[in-house]
């Protein structure tokens, strides 16, 4: 079967309007790297956006992580978000009930719903996790991505699990446009793979992490994003580092197209 370009993927009829966005980001911005800024400073943070903005298609954030978060953090996040054209996703991981995830996405310190465009959940819930965020998200044209698989070693998001997440995700494309997967697991090209674990150099962090390349995850396992974090956060030049990243996915992406063309 042919592998579509992420601008024919973006005018399909049933892709979800963000996931469409965002698609044409990738192919305007020639870029499939999605930055994971894993910083403890809101500063720090605004420096990744404002630096890496123009090489990324999307930036990912752990709120919680931050120790001076306020709301002129996210407002200036956003700004930036508009300056250089990326998508903002929180990797929140939810995973509770859907009244409490509700709460948990609109309200609290971080009011994510109020600046993320893009959240993430586990299906370990069932579908009440969707309705809960869906009544906050829906309305304001956010969408969510359902975590299929995890990098680490031992997940037990495997296999019928694995299966059982895609089944929701496509139940529910008004909202869910995409997965959290090592691999490309639906068929539809109107969903959207976001792959994290992604590093030039193969191998772990000690704490369970295990990095696959861009070449590997984009060309070989058919995924669309790459989720980069220490890979570019460590290196003294970030910029540089990313360039490489974006320009690894890019080629990746260019020689699956030629294989399935
Ligand atoms: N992440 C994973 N694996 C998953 C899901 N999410 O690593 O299965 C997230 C982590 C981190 C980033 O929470 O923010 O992706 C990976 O960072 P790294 O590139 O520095 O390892």
């Amino acid at each position: 079967c042919k592998e579509l370009s992420y601008g024919s993927r973006a005018a399909l009829p049933d892709t979800h309007p963000l996931a469409a966005r965002l698609l044409k980001i990738m192919e305007d911005k020639k870029t499939n790297l999605c930055v994971s800024a894993d910083v403890t400073r809101s500063e720090e943070l605004l420096e990744v956006a404002d630096t890496l903005g123009p090489v990324i298609c999307m930036l990912k954030t752990h709120v919680d992580i931050l120790q001076d978060f306020t709301a002129d953090v996210a407002s200036s996040l956003k700004e930036l978000a508009i300056k250089h054209n990326f998508l903002i996703f929180e990797d929140r991981k939810f995973a509770d009930i859907g009244n409490t995830v509700k709460h948990q996405y609109e309200g609290g310190l971080y009011q994510i719903s109020s600046w993320a465009h893009i959240i993430n959940a586990h299906a370990l819930p069932g579908p009440g996790v969707l309705q809960g965020l869906g009544a906050v998200g829906k309305p304001l044209g956010h969408g969510c991505l359902l975590i299929a698989q995890m990098s680490s070693q031992g997940s037990l998001a495997t296999g019928d699990y694995t299966q059982a997440v895609v089944k929701m995700a496509e139940d529910h494309t008004d909202f869910v446009f995409g997965f959290i997967s090592g691999s490309k697991i639906s068929e539809k090209p109107s969903l959207v793979h976001m792959t994290p674990g992604v590093q030039m150099q193969t191998g772990g962090d000690g704490l369970g992490q295990q990095y696959s390349s861009p070449e590997d995850v984009i060309c070989t396992k058919g995924s669309d994003i790459i989720i980069v974090g220490r890979g570019i956060l460590a290196s003294s030049d970030r910029l540089r580092a990313a360039e490489e990243y974006k320009t690894a996915g890019w080629e990746a992406y260019l020689k699956k197209l030629s294989q399935t063309s």
